[in-house]
């Protein structure tokens, strides 16, 4: 067998096989992926759908420009459209995003003039920006984006007409709506303000990869050898600060339990579950227990829910350069709570479809984004009764009582899954930047111990700066390889010398 640190990782989402592809290139040859479901991938994850292919999670490389590994990765497998290698395509600025071809429907069941949108949503950008610029010196740990905006609201609607106030409230709530999506909250009251800024976009107009997303993950995990990667293997308990024997009469100080019964022992166990996994069962899942520190963080940190409702449709009802359609409920305010029963009320909470392109090679086909509880709500639901709300939906917006339904459908139940419990994290209120570096530290944290990095932790939520996206997941699991490279090169050996 081989030899050398034995290294576990669990989760063989982009973080996980990012780590083990990094370590494999170093020259670790002990190292084994366990992933709960039946394949890699983990919240990338591509199907067909309709003529084409459909992303049920990740959908777009945010900033695609150099610095940013997911584009770079990318471009080296061949991945990207040539108008996405463009330079002046990669320089552009989120907040100088050519507004793209929108329709605007009422549910009055009319078209609302795209400036007046425009107009409004360069005031809420300009309010975006502001949150942007606080800093956590300045700052209350109980400010939220949420309250923020609303009072930007109540300030700038003193000086609009009463027809005006009602149009605007309309518009501003469905942007708080999209921004719910982006963020995955159910409300932006629960983020936090202060540390909003904190989150960094690299320049660069958001692009799709044709083949799928789920393409770029099997490039990465192409030079693995066989059997690295161990698929319906649900880890259920990390014992660490042991002595476990090993194969070569090697004692090493982590052993994993699998729900299947198997166990693993590892000199290094990289940890990549989602934040809301560890939050269901942190509790159980490490023996000795995580630190209070730790605890906290896990606690504090958001993991919130957004949802994609896919329709395809044999006939478009909108024109061929739209490119996404929003939905505004006309009398509703952003200053009141949105209606209780959920059963009634659920797809009001959903602001936007993106028509998916190109229809050549798609069909014609809608997606929807929807977050927060009503997003759980969609989940528990039938195909057939979102189908159905979905058609009435329509019928209403556009104001044609005859609009076909939708021929067929595909919907994403991020919180029902066992293994991710929802879609991404994001910074809640009370929690700050500090507590995603405390998530990332690696166990044991006394520097003095004689097995130091027994357990690492990688993915999406440890990225301060990147959460919530591919590119921050990939970065964290490079970056808990490199701690380990590191390690051993410190130590004055190479991984392959080890070996002998
Ligand atoms: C992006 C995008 N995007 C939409 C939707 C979702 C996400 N993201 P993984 O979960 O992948 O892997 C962990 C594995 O561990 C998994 O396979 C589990 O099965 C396994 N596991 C769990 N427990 C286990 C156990 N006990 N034993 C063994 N295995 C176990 N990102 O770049 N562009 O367009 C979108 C979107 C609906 C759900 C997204 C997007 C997020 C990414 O998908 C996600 O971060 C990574 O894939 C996670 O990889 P991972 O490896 O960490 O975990 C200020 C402010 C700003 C707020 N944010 C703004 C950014 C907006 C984010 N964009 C989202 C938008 C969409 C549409």
């Amino acid at each position: 067998g081989s030899q050398g640190p034995v290294v576990v990782i669990i989760g063989a989402g982009i973080a996980g096989i990012a780590a083990a592809e990094k370590l494999h290139k170093h020259g670790f040859q002990n190292i084994k992926v366990l992933e709960a479901t039946g394949r890699t991938g983990g919240r990338i994850r591509t199907e067909r759908f309709a003529k084409g292919l459909v992303e049920i999670g990740a959908q777009w490389i945010h900033g695609p420009s150099p610095g940013n590994p997911v584009f770079e990765l990318a471009s080296q497998f061949g991945l990207l459209r040539p108008d996405t290698l463009l330079e002046e395509n990669q320089k552009i600025k989120w907040d100088d995003n050519p507004s793209s071809l929108q329709v605007i429907y009422s549910s009055a069941g009319r078209k609302i003039d795209p400036e007046v949108m425009t107009n409004i949503t360069e005031l809420y950008n300009t309010w975006v920006t502001q949150v942007r610029n606080f800093t956590n010196a300045d700052c209350d740990p109980e400010a939220s984006v949420g309250q923020f905006i609303r009072e930007k609201i109540v300030h700038s609607s003193q000086e609009w007409d009463k027809e005006q106030v009602k149009m605007n409230m309309a518009l501003l709530g469905a942007l708080l709506k999209v921004e719910c999506c982006v963020t995955a909250a159910h409300s932006m009251d629960q983020v936090a303000l202060c540390p909003f800024g904190e989150y960094t976009m690299f320049p660069g107009l958001d692009c799709t990869i044709p083949k799928g997303f789920e393409s770029l993950v099997n490039h990465m995990k192409a030079p693995l050898p066989e059997g690295t990667v161990l698929l319906n293997k649900a880890v259920k308990s990390i014992q660490w600060n042991g002595s476990f024997p090993g194969s070569n009469s090697h004692v090493h100080p982590v052993q994993v339990q699998c729900e299947d019964g198997d166990s693993f022992v590892a000199d290094h166990v990289i940890v990549t579950v989602p934040l809301g996994f560890l939050k269901k069962r942190s509790v159980d899942f490490f023996s000795p227990p995580l630190s209070p520190r730790k605890t906290q963080a896990i606690k504090n940190l958001g993991f919130g829910t957004n949802n994609k409702i896919v329709l395809e449709f044999e006939k478009p009802f909108w024109d061929s350069n739209t490119t996404m359609i929003q939905i505004v409920w006309e009398g509703e305010s952003p200053l009141t709570e949105p209606k209780k029963d959920l059963k009634q009320n659920w797809m009001k909470k959903l602001p936007i479809f993106v028509v998916l392109e190109p229809p050549e090679q798609m069909g014609h086909v809608l997606c929807g984004f929807i977050a927060g509880e009503q997003s759980e709500y969609m989940e528990t639901l039938t195909d057939e009764e979102i189908l159905s709300a979905m058609t009435d939906l329509f019928r209403k917006f556009t104001g044609n009582p005859e609009l076909p339904p939708p021929i067929s459908m595909v919907r994403s139940q991020w919180h029902s899954q066992p293994y991710t419990g929802g879609s991404y994290s994001y910074v809640a209120v009370g929690s700050s930047g500090i507590d995603v570096d405390n998530l990332a530290e690696p166990l044991p944290t006394d520097k003095e111990v004689l097995k130091p990095l027994q357990v690492l932790f990688a993915g999406e939520a440890t990225e301060r700066n990147f959460y919530s996206t591919t590119h921050g997941a990939l970065m964290s699991g490079w970056r808990e390889a490199q701690r380990l490279i590191d390690r051993y090169s410190d130590l004055g050996v190479t991984v392959s010398k080890a070996k002998l």
